[in-house]
């Protein structure tokens, strides 16, 4: 994230063409999911800040950790829409074109310390998104000591909240894939495995 970003919060753009993942996410389904659902996020982010100008310098991950302290009025809707905006910052950034989806020698070793294989991470991965019941994401994070974990978040709860640092976003709400895969959210998620920017991910990890 970058810490300099603050109200009123621009949404970034996509870091690769709409149509750079497919076949495994199909333009419309990137171009809706970008352009309409996470600016969605920005603008209603925005619309709820413009009269706290005591928060127009904070970054979304502070708006997010600092909840606790926001005026009762606007926590509801700070919580969703800060964390709807962060979470599909992550989760656009996280995706790449399949020929650049590769894990680092490096990376393997810390993703085998914590789970035993790579395998076994996206085994684990794909089941807690599919475990998600409604709106959520699976989530791949790492703790305090670096020991990777994966955790199931509802809405757009974010790991930040949780004092957890974010790798990963699986985001399972049906907006992420119903337009190409109506209810099969498998046949989604074994695509998305497909085009991961562990490069990323990795960085991620040491940020
Ligand atoms: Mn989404």
């Amino acid at each position: 994230m970058n810490g300099a970003e603050h109200y009123p919060f621009t949404p970034r753009p996509l870091p690769y063409p709409a149509n750079a993942l497919c076949p495994w996410l199909n333009t419309n389904t990137v171009k809706i999911h970008h352009d309409s659902h996470y600016a969605g996020y920005i603008k209603r982010l925005n619309d709820t800040l413009k009269n706290y100008p005591q928060m127009h310098h904070l970054p979304i991950e502070a708006l997010l950790i600092k909840q606790a302290f926001l005026p009762d009025a606007v926590r509801t809707d700070i919580r969703r829409f800060a964390g709807g905006a962060f979470n599909h910052q992550l989760y656009f950034e996280c995706l790449t074109p399949a020929n650049c989806s590769k894990i680092s020698p490096d990376f393997e070793k810390i993703i085998c310390s914590s789970f035993g294989s790579i395998k076994a991470m996206m085994n684990n991965l794909k089941s807690a998104a599919m475990s998600v019941f409604g709106s959520g994401y699976a989530y791949l994070t790492s703790d305090m000591s670096g020991k990777m974990q994966i955790i199931i978040l509802h809405n757009q709860e974010t790991p930040v909240e949780q004092r957890l640092n974010p790798l990963l976003p699986i985001d399972v709400w049906e907006h992420a894939y119903y337009l190409q895969y109506q209810n099969h959210r498998e046949r989604y998620l074994n695509s998305l495995m497909k085009i991961i920017n562990w490069k990323a991910v990795e960085k991620n990890y040491y940020s």
